[in-house]
């Protein structure tokens, strides 16, 4: 059951973009069970807000996430019972993964520190990751006796190539931001001084763009990553179609015509 506020949470709209900021630095923003559920119920909240076109989420401190909080009685093996882990990943990790992949505008990862286990999977998930130049990821599932989960199965071959994939998640060596960029794992590495404006500017430059069609494409790049050339081309038509009929379209193509910038609406 979602419980915001929570102190761990932080939720603030800036004009058109949302950010939800993970809040607890002595622990590495690690997630508990709690904290799971309070972050599903923020994004829904951020989902329904209709003046939001971009969600950047971030966290405090000198981690971005350091994944499953292992202190958490919830998942801690403390000699009693076993934990259930599907259970866990079924009822958290997996609807926090799916909630933030459907998000109804572009999501930007801003890696301010270390990201590791579900923490990394949470950042890969989103649509751009920035990280600071300092910052590193680490898949430390293997280093527990774990398999790297919170999609980070799917999405890491997908972003590194399969030989990269498996190097990285059965080592679980840290990867620096430079090299994460270099692997193509993730958008950008910014120097440290100048992470937080170029967060602002890349989020400011996602909300000004045709939400709509930013979304459509994610899930178009994503079915089309599975999918036969065939099925994108269908459902890049049936994507053109709804988006043709829609306003930004219009608004796109007058804005060239009349040399201006065109004004978006559309989510
Ligand atoms: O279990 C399930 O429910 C299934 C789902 C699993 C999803 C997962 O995410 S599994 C992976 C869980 N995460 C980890 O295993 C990461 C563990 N942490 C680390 O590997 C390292 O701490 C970091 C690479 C993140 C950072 O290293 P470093 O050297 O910068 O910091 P540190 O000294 O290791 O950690 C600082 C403190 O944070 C330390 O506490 P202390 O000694 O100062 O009181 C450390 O115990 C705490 N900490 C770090 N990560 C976690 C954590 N506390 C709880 N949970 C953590 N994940």
């Amino acid at each position: 059951m979602s419980q915001i506020p929570n102190p761990a949470l932080r939720i603030e709209t800036i004009g058109r973009v949302a950010r939800i900021t993970l809040d607890r630095p002595d622990a590495l923003n690690a997630l508990t069970a709690q904290l799971i559920a309070d972050l599903i119920g923020a994004l829904d909240a951020v989902a329904a807000q209709p003046e939001v076109r971009c969600l950047v989420l971030t966290g405090t401190g000198r981690a971005f996430c350091a994944g499953q909080d292992l202190r958490d009685p919830a998942v801690a093996p403390d000699g009693s019972a076993p934990k259930d882990l599907g259970a866990i990943i079924e009822t958290g990790y997996k609807p926090l993964v799916l909630r933030l992949r459907s998000m109804p505008m572009p999501t930007l990862a801003a890696i301010n520190g270390v990201a590791a286990g579900a923490g990394a999977s949470l950042a890969l998930a989103c649509d751009l990751v920035v990280a600071r130049r300092g910052a590193a990821f680490v898949q430390a599932f293997s280093a527990i006796g774990l398999i790297p989960d919170s999609g980070a199965t799917w999405n890491l071959p997908r972003l590194a190539g399969r030989a990269r994939a498996l190097g990285l998640a059965l080592l679980g060596d840290k990867l620096g931001a430079e090299r994460a960029e270099q692997m193509g794992l993730i958008w950008a590495a910014v120097d440290d001084t100048a992470f937080d404006d170029e967060v602002t500017r890349l989020s400011e430059r996602l909300a000004a763009l045709p939400t709509r069609a930013l979304v459509r494409t994610r899930a178009l790049i994503d079915a089309g990553l599975g999918g036969t050339l065939e099925q994108a081309l269908d459902a890049e038509a049936a994507a053109q179609r709804e988006l043709g009929f829609a306003a930004d379209y219009a608004e796109g193509v007058a804005a060239f015509a009349q040399k201006r910038a065109p004004r978006f609406t559309d989510r």
